[in-house]
């Protein structure tokens, strides 16, 4: 018997979310980390048993909103990502956290926003300050801002991530044991 906790990335097009996630899987050597082309699947130990973090890296086009919907209800842990230099993909998670919220019972879930490329300092439009502002706006756990070009925070985004969900299941209260270590292929849910 296993036990899955889901982690969805989501955001417009092209803030990062791909490149997020694949700077945290490249810098794992741990042998139980690897990925498919759009689900990170990690493990943690909860001392006696093993729980898998399932990491949905979903597309940012409107286009591709009806296939990323139905798996709302699976996750309990939503990243909401914008990029610094685009304003619009700040606006827009406005919009996506209020379908993220039409669909999950929001009480039982983790929202975190990140602003990425912090790097591109020359570009920024979108100041701390407003992402701040927006994660407390929309009752947020967490704000943190990235780069996937330098990888500043990047670990601690995981870290809260595997803390958060690490805790969580713990006062479910309900550990797994996992038969094995095997990598699944897990399907994209896009
Ligand atoms: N300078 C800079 N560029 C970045 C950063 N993160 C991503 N990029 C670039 O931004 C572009 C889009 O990155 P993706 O990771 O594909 O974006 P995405 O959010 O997954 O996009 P969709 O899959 O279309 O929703 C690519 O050219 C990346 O190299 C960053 O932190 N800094
Ligand atoms: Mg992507």
């Amino acid at each position: 018997m296993s036990e899955r906790v889901n982690v969805m990335f989501i955001g417009d097009t092209a803030v990062g979310k791909t490149s997020l996630i694949d700077y945290f899987n490249s810098g794992k050597q741990d042998p139980l980390i690897y990925s498919t082309t759009d689900v990170l699947t990690y493990t943690i130990n909860l001392g006696s048993s093993l729980l898998n973090i399932r990491v949905f890296d979903t597309p940012g086009q409107k286009i591709f909103e009806p296939k990323v919907i139905p798996f709302y209800p699976t996750c309990t842990v939503f990243v909401f990502v914008y990029d610094k230099t685009y304003r619009p993909s700040l606006d827009k998670i406005d919009y996506l956290y209020e379908i993220v919220n039409d669909h999950v019972h929001s009480e039982a879930c983790e929202f975190f926003l990140v602003g990425n490329k912090i790097d591109e300092r020359e570009k920024e439009v979108v100041s701390t300050q407003e992402g701040l502002n927006k994660k407390k706006q929309l009752n947020m756990q967490l704000f943190i801002e990235t780069s996937a070009v330098t990888g500043e925070n990047i670990d601690t985004l995981f870290k809260v991530i595997t803390e958060t969900v690490r805790k969580k299941q713990e006062e479910k209260g309900s550990t797994v044991f996992l038969k094995d270590h095997q990598p699944e292929k897990s399907k994209c849910p896009c």
